[in-house]
């Protein structure tokens, strides 16, 4: 089945389905997506209940970026069900705005009702250095798309969860926060992009995120969004940017960030209420 705007929710079903039939679960509670730098952290997080190929699942193909994994894995934290991505559809693909959204539908087509969204990203704040990571505050949508269809005008004045960055604050009281714009590349920016994104109120430049974060908005998914800025943005630094020093930034890193992924999870499993039900 070829996702496209007429089918997308069906095909989300679908890869619903067949992933409650393989990992034999009803669904889950929390979704993750792991961008550059924090697929290491799967193994940390909980008990593995099922690895699936992404290729293997409706509407989603083998990512494409080398330092990205491709699975989808279901694993079990303080008795919640997590479907983890290691991988995600850019829209630099060019596949179209329903793929970039489609882990996010299918995760809500579980019953997920928190999507943490991770990202490897470039950094306009000098403060920073490779490795930081960052809580997302709010994004700019720069890529002049959309994954919504027709008049769905979904609020986005808090689209990232004020309680799950309280609750990352708790955990690491020395994350600072950032505003993330999404370009969308696959070429790093120029150094008057990056001025430009600066002087908008962006901190953090990238290639993903903000699409999918409109999903989980108009899906009435509660979203938490951590950055790893591997670099700082083109400009900022006097250095040329380097995909093999983005991959090094994200590996040494690495350790860190499983670490607090999984305390993140773990709090978010354990503290958060999944059964009252939160009005759109
Ligand atoms: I990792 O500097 C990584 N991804 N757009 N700019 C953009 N995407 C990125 C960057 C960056 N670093």
């Amino acid at each position: 089945m070829i996702l496209d705007a007429n089918n997308y929710l069906e095909v989300a079903d679908t890869a619903a389905a067949e992933i409650r039939r393989r990992a034999g679960v009803e669904g889950v509670d929390i979704a993750l997506v792991l961008g550059s730098g924090w697929s290491g952290g799967v193994d940390k997080l909980g008990s593995i209940i099922a690895t699936i190929p992404l290729e293997e699942l409706s509407g989603f193909s083998r990512p494409v970026v080398a330092g990205h994994g491709g699975n989808a894995i279901i694993t079990e934290v303080a008795g919640r069900n997590v479907l983890v991505y290691t991988g995600r559809t850019h829209f630099y693909e060019g596949r179209g705005t329903d793929a970039v959204a489609h882990g996010v539908r299918t995760a809500a087509a579980l019953g997920a009702q928190v999507f943490v969204v991770t990202n490897g990203c470039g950094g306009l704040d000098t403060s920073w250095k490779p490795g930081q990571v960052v809580v997302l505050r709010d994004h700019i949508n720069l890529t002049a798309a959309t994954p919504l269809h027709g008049p769905t005008f979904i609020d986005l004045s808090a689209a990232y969860d004020p309680e799950l960055r309280a609750l990352v604050h708790d955990i690491d009281p020395t994350l600072p926060e950032g505003v993330y714009a999404q370009f969308t590349g696959p070429a790093y920016e120029t150094p008057a992009e990056v001025r430009m994104a600066g002087i908008m109120g962006a901190t953090l430049v990238g290639m993903s995120t903000a699409l999918e974060v409109i999903a989980a908005r108009a899906a009435n998914l509660r979203v938490l969004g951590l950055s790893l800025m591997t670099n700082l943005a083109a400009g900022v630094s006097p250095n040329k940017l380097d995909h093999a020093e983005v991959i090094a930034a994200g590996r040494e890193a690495a350790p860190r960030l499983a670490t607090l992924l999984a305390q993140v999870t773990q709090r978010i499993a354990t503290t958060i209420d999944f059964d009252t039900p939160r009005p759109s």
